[in-house]
């Protein structure tokens, strides 16, 4: 066993267990072990009165190793038999906590008889994040400490706490400043000499009449909120043995709820998730190129995308040169992003002072010139490629050598733009999703000719002004809004084979998308749509249906007219289904000899759901992503797929890409030559890949 994951050392009298496990101090194997081993060796030190365990580096334990779990099953010492051991120590054992403990890290708090913390630390049990629920006592002790009702809703909900609310609630003994080993030592020098030891597994005074009532309105709330996911009710069930069976009986119920959760399907996907997106901030074939320096930035364009870019990076404290055209845009502009901050500081998510020094940040100009200084700048003009090119003609010459230069277009080939700059090197593609202040994806394209560092610079900046940044290659509508396509085309395909608008969105929303593809048609603006689906049909491609074409004849343009797919009411975003509509698409079945057929929900599901896989295996062969992972997370953070589901990729696995080539095989079959079905072709990369008998997209 390797023991320098795990410390032993005495401070005079207190015997120290650090944990020095980088980068989180994660209950690997090896740490658990070292855990176990340090303790005795605590224990068997005459000298050490009490003992401390904490972290080194920048946190204490935040967690079960979670890429354990990516293996088959968890190896020995089992957590519960090292939380057991810290618990039933003759010698106090103080959990000195800085950074985060989390999950497993907390079980391990929670198994010690006192906690001390630094102000800034915070605790939890994530785990149902995760799909998953504390296995290693969390839903047993918790509730000895607290309360039945305050466990159910940190377990139930996985949010962090603050060091100075766990303390209001009786989770944490100290909090207070100086390092975690200064906190502990002092603490110990506190206790009497050999205090009766608090140990949560026998406490039973926070259980008491109510519990049930508890546990009942939990249900109530999850049932009522997220049906459709499984751990949280799974949690319950394990904070429920707290009161109802005794401890040991209660952990041993705990685990069997755990393994039943780390079976399920969600659990796998919303494992995947997490490390798709720690993942996808690796960009491959970037060497070791460092970021260049941003410490003020400019953005063209003040309308809704430029305003939201804007607010993007004084949120983060980096000041913004604005420009636009004339004076009457950029007051437009300023007043919308004053009003959305207004917005935030009516609703009390934001403070006065702060909306007042965020819009002080912003420095507006209608002057080129005024760009020289800037270390990035962020185009977001109108999205037609030769305005965007003129823009960087005259980017290309004010700003200054080393300035990163990026476009916010959705659909445009970056390289075009690029060569309009006349220094290519420094171009690259920072896609924004609307509302850009809201929507945590950004895309970043790689142009041919892009910098290593220029594409590190935006990954960079990216995450720091809060976006989960995912590196892709320059096609025309990149990932996200390439597979999109087909995903609308195929929505309309439905409505025209007998499905009705609002059936589709339906399912949609039934499989867990935050929004039907028709109600985000409308969101987005049908005559953006149009124009992106007249560009590409002249360009002799597919982008929907004739049916759109038919709304949009009729002036509809989606929310912003209040007439899409769907009628809106004034300031109501809720859509309602248009008798006009369905009239429109009977007319369109009847010119075009179509006879209505009922589309069940599963078929609608699959039909949506696999021309996203299918199209994202294209874009993996083409290698304009680096990963399947890297697609999903495109999906979670900019299209409302659910996490749950790990996104259309790694749903494709759980469901058997085999199983899913042959839905999409029929599906092609079912569309024969209808060019707007076309996209049905599977996917060399699906099609080898099945053959090979593989699961897995990477
Ligand atoms: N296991 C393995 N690796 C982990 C990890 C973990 N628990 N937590 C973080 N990492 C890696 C991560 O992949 C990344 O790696 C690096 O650490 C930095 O993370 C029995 C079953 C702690 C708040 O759910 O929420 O305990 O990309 O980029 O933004 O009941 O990480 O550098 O190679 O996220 O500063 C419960 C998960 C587990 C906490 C830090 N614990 N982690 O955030 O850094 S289940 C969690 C986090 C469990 C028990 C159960 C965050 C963080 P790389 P990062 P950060």
């Amino acid at each position: 066993m390797d023991r320098r994951v795990v410390h032993y050392a005495r401070q005079g009298d207190v015997g120290v267990i650090t944990v020095d496990s980088p980068p989180v101090n994660a209950l690997s194997q090896a740490v658990r072990q070292g855990i176990g081993q340090a303790l005795a060796e605590g224990l068997a030190d005459t000298a050490a009165k009490a003992l401390v365990i904490l972290g080194a580096g920048r946190t204490f334990i935040a967690g079960a190793d979670i890429a354990e779990f990516l293996g088959s099953g968890l190896a020995a010492p089992d957590l519960n038999d090292i939380n057991a051991a810290i618990e039933s120590s003759p010698k106090p054992v103080i959990a000195a906590i800085h950074g985060t403990a989390l999950g497993g890290g907390l079980e391990v708090a929670l198994a010690c008889h006192y906690r001390v913390a630094t102000q800034d630390a915070q605790v939890g049990l994530p785990e149902v994040k995760l799909g998953l629920l504390p296995g290693a006592g969390g839903t047993q002790r918790l509730p000895r400490l607290v309360g039945v009702t305050k466990a159910l809703a940190l377990i139930t909900s996985g949010d962090f706490l603050a060091a100075t609310e766990a303390q209001a609630l009786g989770l944490l003994d100290h909090v207070g400043s100086g390092t975690p080993l200064e906190l502990a030592t002092s603490f110990a020098a506190s206790l009497p000499a050999s205090p009766p030891l608090p140990r949560a597994s026998q406490r039973s005074d926070r259980l008491g009449p109510g519990d049930a009532d508890s546990v009942a309105a939990a249900r109530q709330k999850l049932a009522d909120s997220t049906p459709w996911l499984h751990a949280p009710q799974r949690c319950i069930d394990a904070v429920e043995a707290a009161f109802t069976l005794p401890f040991a009986d209660g952990l041993a119920r705990e685990r069997a709820l755990f393994w039943d959760c780390m079976a399920h399907d969600q659990s796998k996907a919303l494992i995947h998730a997490f490390f798709a997106e720690r993942a996808a901030a690796k960009v491959a074939g970037l060497g070791d190129a460092k970021p260049r320096p941003v410490a003020q930035v400019g953005v063209i364009g003040s309308g809704t995308m430029g305003g939201g870019i804007a607010m993007c990076f004084v949120n983060a404290g980096i000041p913004v040169t604005l420009l636009d055209m004339d004076k009457a845009a950029l007051d437009r502009g300023i007043g919308i992003i004053a009003r959305n901050y207004a917005a935030s500081v009516a609703k009390g998510r934001l403070s006065q002072a702060a909306m007042d020094q965020r819009l002080s940040l912003i420095t507006q100009t209608t002057d080129y010139a005024d760009l020289s200084a800037a270390d990035l700048v962020v185009e977001a003009a109108y999205e037609d490629m030769a305005v965007k090119q003129a823009v960087f003609a005259r980017l290309g010459n004010v700003a200054k050598p080393g300035a990163v230069l990026a476009s916010n277009t959705s659909t445009l080939d970056i390289d075009a733009i690029a060569a309009a700059s006349g220094r290519p090197a420094d171009v690259v593609g920072m896609h924004f999703f609307s509302p850009a202040n809201v929507m945590k994806l950004l895309e970043v394209v790689r142009g041919r000719d892009s910098a290593a560092d220029a594409i590190q610079t935006a990954m960079v900046i990216g995450r720091k002004i809060g976006k989960v940044a995912v590196a892709v290659g320059n096609c025309d509508g990149f990932v996200g809004n390439r597979m999109l396509q087909y995903y609308a085309t195929e929505a309309q395909r439905l409505v025209i084979e007998g499905a009705s608008v609002s059936a589709v969105d339906q399912a949609a929303r039934r499989y867990g998308l935050a929004m039907g593809p028709f109600a985000m048609g409308d969101m987005a603006g049908l005559d953006v749509m149009q124009a992106i689906r007249d560009r590409r049909v002249a360009e002799g491609k597919i982008y929907g249906t004739a049916l759109s074409d038919l709304l949009t004849t009729d002036g509809r343009k989606g929310q912003k007219n209040g007439r899409g797919w769907y009628l809106y009411e004034p300031g109501d975003r809720t859509p309602r289904p248009d008798p006009a509509v369905a009239a429109m698409v009977d007319a369109y079945r009847q010119q075009h000899g179509i006879t209505p057929r009922t589309i069940g929900e599963a078929e609608i599901e699959k039909r949506l759901v696999y021309a996203l896989v299918n199209e994202g295996a294209r874009i993996l062969e083409e290698g304009m992503a680096q990963s399947p992972g890297d697609i999903d997370i495109v999906y979670l953070y900019g299209y409302g797929f659910p996490a749950w589901r790990g996104g259309p990729m790694k749903q494709a696995e759980l469901t058997g890409l085999a199983k899913v080539l042959a839905d999409i095989t029929r599906f092609a079959q079912m569309a024969g030559d209808d060019p707007t079905g076309a996209h049905w072709s599977p996917a060399p990369l699906l099609v080898r890949l099945v053959a090979e008998g593989r699961e897995r997209f990477g």
